[in-house]
């Protein structure tokens, strides 16, 4: 007889059972969610086929912020709008494929999230067979009226109903948040269910990786360079030895470090202060996530970034994320190099 055997739950009855500890509730979130795992179904088998059905390559498309566009960028953005347009659920969208937010079709109910999303995010990754993911955010509707506006979409962090992502890697694994604990779902494809794998994680609270493209940091500040110079320092009495991992893929790059530890950044750069990373449908949500989990997520000039307030919907901003003393050493570093440069200006 099994000494142990673990729940076998699935992700639809877990959101159910997460739904009884919201007296009231409509099960609207509810169905919502379900529709996200459904869409998270349907890329993955797509996503896991690419290398078989030609959808390999790019379109010569450009998207909303300046990426090429890969087919299976268009196919996860296609299929998350097939899933949610007829629903009822939604009175507005966000894709990083669409410059303008997506309306609901006149033909269809409205509802009162709005669902913001990277339909496939580290996709220059997708030739390569790297790990890529869908990050999604799920705001409610603050505007009055049944039709989402742009006002809608540009919420601070820290109002997100739901945040969350999805991992195409050697398994796809869902990761969500309600604000009631982060948990993981690793998709079993012989029965096309998402089975809960990672129960309420909680990431550790000091990690031994750190993440960032050093390529670019020649055009950092200097505040920025010095850190990451430190933590190569062999000197383990100042600081605890690292080791560096990057992907170049974020989703990739954040669920290693929610699990193992860690930090990763992308700063800004001379060129582009603001840096690379998408506010609304790709830090927020980590960064809810990350905070749930026990880490904290900040911009490196001491803002919290669920605290930043959007102003437009593809803003970008700098991001340093992970365990939390790993943040907390890092924006100290920082700070104090900074305040050296003032001094000696
Ligand atoms: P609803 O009536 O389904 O729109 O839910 C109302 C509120 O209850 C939501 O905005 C959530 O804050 C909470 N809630 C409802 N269902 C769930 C769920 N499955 N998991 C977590 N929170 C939920
Ligand atoms: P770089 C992928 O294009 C992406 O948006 C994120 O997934 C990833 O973290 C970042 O860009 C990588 O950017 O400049 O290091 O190639």
């Amino acid at each position: 007889m099994p000494t142990h055997s673990s729940r076998l739950v699935t992700i639809e009855r877990f959101i159910l059972d997460e739904q009884s500890s919201a007296p009231g509730a409509s099960g609207e979130l509810t169905n919502l969610l379900y529709d996200v795992a459904l869409a998270a179904k349907i890329i993955a088998r797509e996503v896991n086929r690419a290398g078989l059905v030609d959808i390999l390559g790019e379109t010569g498309d450009i998207n909303a912020t300046g990426d090429s566009v890969k087919k299976l960028d268009e196919y996860a953005d296609r299929a998350i709008f097939r899933v949610m347009d007829h629903t009822g659920r939604l009175c507005v969208m966000g894709s990083e494929e669409s410059k303008e937010i997506i309306p609901i079709p006149q033909r269809f109910p409205k509802g009162k999230y709005v669902l913001l999303f990277d339909p496939l995010d580290g996709s220059s990754n997708i030739d390569s067979n790297a790990s890529i993911g869908t990050i999604f955010s799920i705001h409610r509707k603050i505007t009055d009226g049944a039709d989402g506006t742009l006002e809608d979409c540009l919420q601070a962090g820290s109002r997100q109903v739901a945040a969350g992502y999805v991992l195409y890697g050697p398994s796809t694994i869902l990761v969500y948040t309600t604000g009631h604990g982060v948990h993981g779902f690793t998709l079993d494809p012989s029965i096309g269910e998402f089975l809960l794998s990672h129960p309420d994680i909680r990431s550790p609270q000091q990690g031994k990786i750190y993440s960032c493209n050093e390529q670019s940091s020649c055009d950092w500040e200097p505040a920025f360079q010095q850190y990451v110079a430190w933590l190569k320092q062999p000197d383990a009495a100042t600081h605890r030895p690292r080791s560096t991992r990057y992907i170049g893929s974020l989703v990739g790059d954040f669920h290693r470090n929610l699990l193992y530890g860690g930090i990763f950044m992308y700063p800004g750069n001379v060129k582009r202060p603001e840096g690379k990373l998408r506010l609304l449908y790709e830090v927020s949500p980590l960064s809810m996530i990350c905070e749930q989990a026990g880490g904290r997520a900040v911009d490196g000039f001491g803002n919290r970034i669920l605290d930043i307030v959007p102003t437009a919907l593809h803003q970008r901003v700098p991001l340093v994320i992970g365990s939390k003393l790993d943040v907390d050493e890092a924006e100290a570093f920082i700070a104090a190099r900074r305040a050296e440069q003032v001094r000696k200006a």
